[in-house]
């Protein structure tokens, strides 16, 4: 008799049990997509604010509150990532600058007013202000906070390569303790937060925390430093915040360089010890490094146009090359992470070829992964929606540039429901949401669609695949939004939003 092939049995047998594995893997627990406070799954659509903050002494963004409003009527976002500084909050170890904070709410107050949502966000690039003499390069961290240990810091043309310098990996090696010498710089950052999160955990208007900016690892790269000391750092401070606060959401960003570029994140899951589902969100960033070594979105996509690239190709087909991996890598960390998205900063110099049409692909590719997103910035320096300050006068209005247009589009601000899908055509100006009835009153409260007023005199016209009588559209004209109750007993809804004609 022959004898039984058990190696190859034992094969079958590890290639059955991991595909086993696979298939009964626990589906996610969190929704995947941020609720607020009457269950209703929202959209993000905003601005980051600002990076003017971070040249500033009392690290305020250049905005006053006239500014929030202009934002507010021509375009309607419900969205800011607000920048922190830590050297601000903590000047001295252990001590929190209270009038910082003031400052900060006062400006959460302007947005409360207006609905939007805030995540405050612990912003720092090439770590601190004192990574050199001249503190022209870095921001972010307190003096106390930084050290160099000598090492040198050249100024670079382009920003993101002193991070390579030695200076700037030293003070980030000590960060994350990968020296043994700065323990206590991590504890440091994780009681502030705590700070941060006792002070805003009862003022609704705040969304969440993203814990730190474009977190860079010095020696320690990729993987080892994502799921080493960048994980510690989270969980540290994932568990001393919810120590006051349950119910803000917890944003978590990827190490920047490379992954802002479309490579995998290997960032892990991370739990989230609050009453209930989890609240943590994943928040990459996307520069896609064709545009970091000056290549434009010009050209168009059949390959054909400027051919910068070098390559016989438009720039465009490349870039667009770079947002598919990103795509394909964000979702794929997003599942691992059990966590609902948010591009946390996406951006370009309005001026450069086809910029508005890569905001507008970046608009749609969020649309279709559900993702919330912020554009970087809205400061008044050519990448941002202003074109400037009207001179003289006492209002000092903002003048629009070409991104108002582009960033003034109909959007679902929140969704009684579980979204399905989001697609917004911009040649015909519709709008198409579609989303699941959830039947465990868990949702209360209508969908509301937010509608430009261009194109859409009284909001334009909608219409619901709800038989006619079983739901209600109503427009807020102040709001310029459609309040819609759609019909209960049907599991599926799909409103369409387009012009009057
Ligand atoms: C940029 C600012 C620029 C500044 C630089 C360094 O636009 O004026 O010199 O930071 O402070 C990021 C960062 C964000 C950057 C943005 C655009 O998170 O702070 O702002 N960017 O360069 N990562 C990739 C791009």
């Amino acid at each position: 008799m022959k004898r039984p092939p058990w190696p190859v049995l034992a094969l079958v047998l590890v290639l059955v049990g991991g595909s086993l594995a696979v298939v009964t893997r626990p589906s996610p627990e969190g929704p995947r997509y941020i609720t607020d406070d009457q269950g209703r799954a929202i959209t993000l659509h905003g601005f980051n604010t600002a990076g003017s903050t971070k040249g500033d002494p009392d690290a305020m963004p250049w905005i006053e509150e006239q500014d929030v409003e202009s934002e507010y009527e021509q375009m309607g976002t419900n969205f800011v990532r607000f920048l922190l500084q830590w050297r601000a909050l903590e000047p001295e170890p252990g001590e929190y600058d209270e009038e910082y904070l003031d400052a900060v709410a006062e400006r959460v107050s302007w947005y409360a007013e207006r609905d939007y949502h805030v995540l405050l966000d612990m912003h720092q690039d090439l770590w601190g202000q004192g990574i050199t003499e001249a503190g022209r390069v870095g921001n972010g961290a307190p003096e106390w906070g930084t050290h160099t240990d000598g090492l040198p810091v050249e100024e670079q043309e382009q920003w993101e390569l002193v991070y390579l310098e030695p200076g700037t990996m030293r003070s980030f090696d000590h960060f994350w303790n990968t020296t043994g010498e700065h323990p206590e710089l991590m504890d440091h950052y994780v009681r502030a937060w705590r700070h941060v999160a006792d002070r805003f955990a009862d003022e609704p208007a705040v969304l969440g925390y993203d814990l730190m900016n474009e977190p860079w690892g010095g020696t320690l790269q990729g993987p080892d430093f994502e799921k080493g000391p960048l994980a510690e750092l989270y969980r540290r401070s994932i568990t001393a915040i919810r120590e006051v606060d349950n119910d803000s959401w917890i944003f978590v960003e990827p190490q920047a360089v490379g992954i802002n570029w479309g490579l995998p994140s290997a960032l892990p899951h991370l739990d989230d010890p609050r009453e209930g589902k989890p609240r943590i969100v994943y928040a990459p960033h996307i520069y896609p490094l064709p545009m970091d070594m000056g290549e434009s979105y010009g050209g168009d996509e059949n390959g054909g146009g400027d051919g910068r690239s070098g390559r016989g190709e438009s720039s465009r087909v490349w870039i667009d090359r770079s947002i598919s991996l990103w795509r394909r890598n964000v979702l794929a960390t997003a599942d691992r992470l059990e966590a609902p998205i948010v591009l946390g900063e996406f951006g370009l110099d309005t001026s450069s070829p086809g910029a508005m049409e890569y905001v507008e692909r970046m608009l749609a590719v969020t649309d279709e992964i559900g993702a919330g997103r912020a554009y970087w910035s809205n400061d008044l320096d050519g990448w941002g929606p202003w074109a400037g300050r009207a001179d003289g006068g006492e209002e000092r209005a903002v003048v629009p540039g070409p991104l108002v247009d582009v960033m003034n589009r109909p959007y679902p601000r929140a969704i009684a429901g579980e979204p399905l899908a989001v697609h917004y055509d911009r040649p015909t100006q519709t709008l198409t949401v579609s989303f699941a009835e959830k039947n465990d009153g868990s949702v209360t409260g209508p969908t509301e669609i937010y509608v430009p007023e261009g194109g859409f005199p009284g909001g334009g016209s909608i219409t619901s695949s709800d038989p006619e009588g079983s739901w209600s559209g109503e427009w807020d004209a102040d709001r310029r939004v459609w309040e819609v109750e759609s019909a209960p007993y049907l599991q599926e809804h799909e409103l369409v939003v387009s012009p009057a004609n």
